[in-house]
């Protein structure tokens, strides 16, 4: 696998958030740990990932899969929902130029966080960050080469990702009381994680390795049960900037 990631920001403290989280301010040292840990995980999974250039100026962006979706050496770099984050993607757009295919969405917005890939299946949320037009530019980048696209509201929280995500092909782990399962018919089975563990069902997978964030213990013994190898890390700081694990990576084969 390959993998793009980006990272955090001097600026990163100044992240949008959309309701400041207890606790401490964001500690951005320690932000920068936990991302080079995230980094030498993915490594150490066997990923080759790519850099994109740090943006000091940006402060949101480390959470690079907003910014792109790559399916089977195709990318679309999209046109992020946040106005303020706009800027992000040429950089983005100039590292994946050197190994897929890109294009460009030039009208609406779309966050790569409202989409879920479940094999051969796009599901694509629409929320405060993803319109009608970011919609179509998925399915008329990705729908000719053989990817379905299935379109779903967002409720909960920011972006789809944040209540559900995939494990493999074949199997995604939901929040309980967010989207309703019968949503991946013919696409995936579900396994249900409490709601009260909302945070931990954005979840990174590698092969049988999957990243989960730490103190989830319901979702990680049931995550391990499927026989996945489950690898608990500490992301409270990118949490801080409204992030979870998989907005930190572009992860495709
Ligand atoms: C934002 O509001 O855009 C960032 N602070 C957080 C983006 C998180 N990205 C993601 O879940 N894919």
């Amino acid at each position: 696998m390959r993998a793009i990631v980006r990272g955090i920001p001097a600026s990163y403290a100044a992240a949008t958030v959309a309701t400041p989280h207890p606790g401490a301010p964001i500690d951005v040292d320690l932000a920068r740990e936990q991302h080079a840990r995230y980094v030498r995980r993915l490594r150490r999974y066997g990923v080759d990932v790519l850099e994109v250039p740090v943006a000091d100026s940006l402060p949101d962006s480390c959470f690079v899969e907003d910014q792109a979706v790559v399916v089977d050496g195709r990318a679309l770099i999209t046109r992020v929902g946040h106005p303020d984050r706009r800027a992000e993607s040429d950089a983005v757009a100039d590292v994946l130029a050197g190994c897929v295919e890109v294009a460009r969405m030039r009208e609406g917005m779309l966050d790569g966080g409202d989409v879920l890939r479940v094999g051969t299946t796009l599901i694509v949320g629409r929320s405060e960050r993803t319109d009608a037009l970011g919609v179509r530019a998925l399915y008329e980048r990705f729908h000719p080469h053989g990817i379905a696209i299935r379109e779903v509201a967002v409720s909960h929280c920011l972006h789809l990702k944040c209540a559900v995500t995939a494990l493999n092909d074949d199997l995604v782990v939901l929040a309980e009381g967010t989207y309703d399962p019968g949503l991946f018919a013919g696409v995936a089975d579900v396994l249900l994680i409490p709601a009260e563990e909302l945070y931990a069902a954005n979840v990174v997978a590698i092969d049988d390795i999957v990243m989960v964030a730490e103190g989830y213990p319901v979702t990680a013994e049931r995550i391990a049960a499927r026989g996945f190898d489950v690898h608990p890390i500490d992301v409270s700081e990118i949490r801080k900037g409204d992030g979870s694990l998989t907005c930190l990576s572009v992860l495709w084969r």
